[in-house]
C-alpha cells in the first residue's frame, strides 16, 4: 500500500466477494482479470470461484488486450462477460473495447477499482478521474463503495448493471440526448416542410412488414449474428431473390448468394435494383453504401435494435421481419450469370495476392470452426471470394471497423466457443495487437490459426484518394507506414508455431493441417498491385451485362 492510501478497507473483502457471487448469480461465465493492488479483493475472489468452477478466470496483464479477450468472449458466447482492472490509467485502456463493445451491441461490464472519492484531486497515487472515463462510449456507470457493508445494496447494483449490459431490459437501453442549437435570427416566416417518416418498429410486439412484389428486389446482409444471417438467407431462398452477404453476415452461403455482388452493383443488372431488404450492419463498400442513398431504391430495414442501420437515411420501413413473395426466377438468373461471367473473367487475371489468400482462406475452414476477419483489406477480399457451401461460424469488429484488439478478440472467440478458429488480418492489425500473441501460461488455452496478409504496411489506402499518384511522395510515410517486421521471428519468440508463405500451393498446403494450438502463417505479399487490380475489377464489374 502506498503511503498516502488514507482509506479505511475493512470492508473491502466483503464488496469483493459481493460482486464475484452477484456476477456468478446474475449468470456471468467468464472474467477477464488484469492484476493489480487495489483490485486484490476481486483478483482473490475470482481465484476462489474460478477454482469452485463457479466462473472461469483468464488472466491478462494488460488492460486493453484483457478488455478485447473480453469482448471476443461475450460476442463468442452471446453472454456478458466481466473485465476486472486496477485503479489509475489501467481503466483508461478498456476504452477501445468499450467503444466496439457500443456501436456492436455487446454485453461488458467493465470493473474497474477504485480510491475513496475523496482521495480524488489530492495527489495520492494512482488517483484519477475513474467515474466518466468510458465518455459516450458506457452505456451507464454504476458506483459502490466500501464505506457501508450493505450486501443487499452491492448486489442489486451488479444486477442492475448485468441488466443493462444484457439489454434485458428494453432492446438496446442506454440515454439518450436531444441537443438543438438555435442560432439568431430566431423568428421569421415558417416554412412548408413536407416529411415522410419510415414506419417503425414499435417497443412491444413483433413488426411484419409486408410487401407484395418482390421484383428487381435484392436481399442485402452486413455484418450480422448467425441467427439473423440465417434468417436474412432463408427470405432470399424462399422469395427466389439475389442475396449479398458480406464476409461477417453468417449468410454468405447458398444457392442465391452473388459472390462478386460488389463489383456488379455499377453494372446493367445492378442499375435495375429497386429494393434493398437491408438485414446487419454493412460497412464494407462504397457501392453498398451508394446504391444504400440510390433514390430509385427503396430500403426496408429488417432489425431487433432500437438503433438500426439506414446509411442513405432511405429506409421506407423498419421492422422485425420481412414477408417477400415469389420472386422473378430471371432476375435471379440474371445475377447468377453476371457472377459467374465476372468469375471468368477474373480467372485470367490471378496472381499471389490477398484476394487469393482470402479465397484459400475461406475455402479451408468449414462447419465447427470459427473464422474472423479482421478490418482493412483481408474482409474485402473475402467478400470477393467465391461462395461457401460449408461455411464457418464467422465474426468481425465490425461496429467501429477498428484495426485494434483484433487478435485479443478472436481468441476470445475460441476461448468461448472452444473450437478452431483462423483468423485472417492484416500485417499492421496484428502488430496492433502484438500483446495479444503473449500466451500466458497459467490461463485456458484455445486452438488459434492467425493468418497475416504481410505486405508490410495498409494497402487499403493505396485503394482510396491518398494513393493517387499526387501524393506519392507522402505516401509511404503517413500511409503506408510498412513496420519491416519479421513477424514470424516475432510469433516464433513468443511460443507460436509460425510458417512463411511466399505461394498459393504453399499456403493451402499450411491451411490443409487441422489448426492445433496457437499457429501463426504469415503469407508475405507486395502492395505495389493494389490500387490498379482494384480499379481494374471495378472495371470488368461494371461491364458485365
Ligand atoms: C484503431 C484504428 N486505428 C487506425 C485505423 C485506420 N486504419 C484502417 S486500415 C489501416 C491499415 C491496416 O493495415 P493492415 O492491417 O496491414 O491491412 P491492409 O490494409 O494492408 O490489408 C489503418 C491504420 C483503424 N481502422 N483503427
Ligand atoms: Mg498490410
Amino acid at each position: 500500500m502506498a503511503p498516502d492510501d488514507k482509506d479505511d478497507a475493512v470492508n473491502s473483502p466483503l464488496l469483493g466477494a459481493t460482486i464475484v457471487s452477484a456476477l456468478v448469480a446474475c449468470g456471468v461465465a467468464d472474467v477477464v482479470l488484469a492484476p493489480g493492488s487495489r483490485n486484490a479483493s476481486l483478483a482473490l475472489a475470482l481465484h476462489e470461484a474460478d477454482a469452485d468452477a463457479r466462473i472461469r478466470l483468464h488472466v491478462r496483464i494488460d488492460e486493453r488486450v484483457a478488455s478485447f479477450t473480453a469482448l471476443g468472449l461475450a460476442k463468442g458466447s452471446d453472454r456478458v462477460v466481466a473485465v476486472v482492472t486496477t485503479s489509475g490509467s489501467a481503466v483508461g485502456n478498456l476504452v477501445p473495447a468499450a467503444q466496439e463493445a457500443k456501436a456492436a451491441g455487446v454485453g461488458l461490464l467493465l470493473i474497474s477499482a477504485d480510491r475513496p472519492a475523496e482521495m480524488i484531486g489530492t495527489g495520492a497515487n494512482q488517483t484519477g478521474e475513474q467515474v466518466g472515463a468510458f465518455g459516450p462510449a458506457a452505456l451507464a456507470t454504476v458506483r459502490m463503495s466500501s464505506l457501508t457493508d450493505d450486501v443487499t445494496l452491492w448486489a442489486a447494483a451488479v444486477q442492475r448493471a448485468h441488466a443493462m449490459a444484457s439489454g434485458r431490459r428494453s432492446r438496446r437501453p442506454g440515454p439518450v440526448h436531444i441537443n438543438a442549437e438555435f442560432s439568431a435570427p430566431l423568428i421569421g416566416p415558417v416554412p412548408d416542410v413536407d416529411v415522410t417518416l419510415p414506419e417503425v418498429n414499435g417497443s412491444d410486439g413483433v413488426t411484419v412488414h409486408e410487401v407484395t412484389d418482390a421484383a428487381r428486389t435484392v436481399v442485402l446482409v452486413g455484418d450480422a449474428s448467425r441467427t439473423m444471417g440465417l434468417e436474412a438467407r432463408a427470405l432470399a431462398e424462399l422469395a427466389g431473390v439475389p442475396l449479398f452477404a458480406e464476409p461477417s453476415s453468417n449468410a454468405r452461403t447458398g444457392t442465391n448468394a452473388i459472390a462478386q455482388y460488389r463489383l456488379l452493383l455499377d453494372s446493367a443488372v445492378g442499375t435495375e435494383i429497386r429494393r434493398v431488404v437491408c438485414f446487419g450492419h454493412p460497412t464494407l463498400s462504397r457501392p453498398v453504401t451508394a446504391l444504400l442513398s440510390r433514390r430509385d431504391v427503396e430500403v426496408v430495414v429488417v432489425t431487433d435494435r432500437a438503433d438500426w442501420n439506414d446509411l442513405g437515411s432511405r429506409a421506407v420501413a423498419v421492422v422485425d421481419r420481412v414477408l417477400l413473395p415469389d420472386g422473378d426466377p430471371e432476375w435471379l438468373e440474371r445475377w447468377l450469370a453476371a457472377d459467374r461471367k465476372l468469375a471468368e473473367e477474373r480467372s485470367g487475371l490471378a496472381g499471389w495476392d490477398g484476394h487469393v489468400v482470402a479465397e484459400a482462406v475461406v475455402a479451408a475452414v468449414g462447419p465447427g470452426e470459427q473464422l474472423f476477419f479482421g478490418s482493412s483489406q483481408s474482409i474485402r477480399d473475402a467478400d470477393l471470394a467465391p461462395i461457401s457451401h460449408a461455411p464457418a461460424r464467422v465474426w468481425a469488429n465490425r461496429g467501429l471497423s477498428g484495426i485494434d484488439g483484433t487478435l485479443s478478440s478472436a481468441i476470445g472467440v475460441a476461448l468461448a466457443c472452444g473450437e478452431p478458429t483462423t483468423l485472417l488480418l492484416g500485417d499492421l492489425t496484428l502488430q496492433h495487437d502484438m500483446g495479444a500473441l503473449v500466451a500466458p501460461p497459467l490461463e485456458p488455452g484455445c486452438d488459434v490459426r492467425v493468418v497475416v496478409v504481410h505486405d508490410d504496411g495498409g494497402a487499403i489506402f493505396s485503394t482510396l484518394e491518398q494513393g493517387a499518384p499526387a501524393h506519392e511522395q507522402a505516401f509511404e510515410r503517413v500511409f503506408g507506414t510498412p513496420q519491416g517486421v519479421d513477424l514470424a521471428a516475432v510469433a516464433t519468440a513468443l511460443g507460436w508455431r509460425a510458417t512463411t508463405v511466399t505461394g498459393e500451393a504453399e499456403l493451402r498446403t499450411a491451411l490443409f493441417a487441422p489448426v492445433r494450438g496457437r499457429e501463426m502463417v504469415v503469407a508475405m505479399l507486395g502492395r505495389g498491385d493494389r490500387r490498379n487490380t482494384e480499379a481494374l475489377l471495378k472495371k470488368l464489374g461494371q461491364r458485365i451485362n
